[in-house]
């Protein structure tokens, strides 16, 4: 079954989602698989790797060791076109629909388009909406784009529609990483009721109340990074919240 097709049937089943984010620029990989484990304790239902910037790029290293511990589904969530890497379970092809770059709405996919079909990777294109949380997160800087307002729940709902009619499979709400505030739960849940495909949320969660909140008002899935970096016993805690959320909807 294809990682696409999972994420369908959890959304079907009423099962929420809780991806960990890995940021592949970094030289502490001794840190970042003890993230891992634990991560693959708490039973994480997916992990993202991607990050706007490359320093140091560890991607190849990190999908490898995820995919020698565990079967969880490990997904490209690239920032630029050098985030290939066909021993991961699938990428996401983000365009970024907030925005009006027409380099990060066709022109970048057009560049990288040959080398994925070559590799047969699971490709899976993604609706990506920055939405303003209050800071320029690295995010807007690098994708020289405006975010939607943080209120502006209409132009959202506009958006993740047009992203679904073009054929997107799926949209993502970015506050960015490390956001002060996260996605309003009015937005959340506007966008959830105008849509079909599943809609995942990020940027800025830190606790399960959070992560609560924004399943509860309709998103299918969360993604969690920076917080995971300092605490050891979140994912544990979040993974709860999520799952139970799931048994009490199925
Ligand atoms: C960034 O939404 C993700 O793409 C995760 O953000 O690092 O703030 O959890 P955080």
């Amino acid at each position: 079954m294809t990682i696409y097709k999972k994420i369908l049937e959890a959304k079907v089943l009423g099962k929420k989602l809780l991806t960990m984010l890995i940021d592949p620029d970094t030289k502490d990989l001794e840190n970042i698989y003890k993230t891992i484990d634990n991560a693959i304790s708490a039973h994480v239902d997916c992990f993202f790797i991607g990050g706007s910037l490359l320093h140091q790029n560890s991607l190849a290293e990190i999908v490898d060791y995820i995919k020698s511990k565990t079967h969880i589904p490990v997904i490209l969530f690239p920032g630029n076109t050098a985030q290939v890497y066909s021993q991961a379970d699938a990428t996401l092809f983000p365009s970024v629909i907030s925005g009006r770059n027409p380099e990060l709405l066709i022109g970048r996919h057009v560049e990288s388009a040959g080398l994925l079909r070559e590799s047969g990777i699971e490709v899976i294109s993604l609706g990506y909406m920055l939405i303003d949380s209050g800071l320029t997160t690295t995010v807007n800087y690098i994708t020289n784009t405006s975010p939607i307002p943080y209120d502006n729940t209409n132009i959202a709902i506009s958006t993740a529609i047009a992203g679904e009619l073009l054929g997107m499979k799926m949209i993502y709400l970015e506050a960015g990483s490390g956001a002060p505030r996260t996605i309003s739960s009015k937005m959340i849940n506007q966008v959830s009721k105008n849509i079909n495909v599943p809609l995942i949320v990020g940027g800025g969660i830190k606790t399960p109340e959070q992560a609560e909140e924004i399943l509860d008002a309709g998103a299918d899935m969360i993604v969690v990074g920076n917080a995971l970096e300092t605490n050891d016993d979140l994912i544990f805690d979040l993974s709860a919240t999520v799952h139970s959320i799931k048994t009490k909807t199925v």
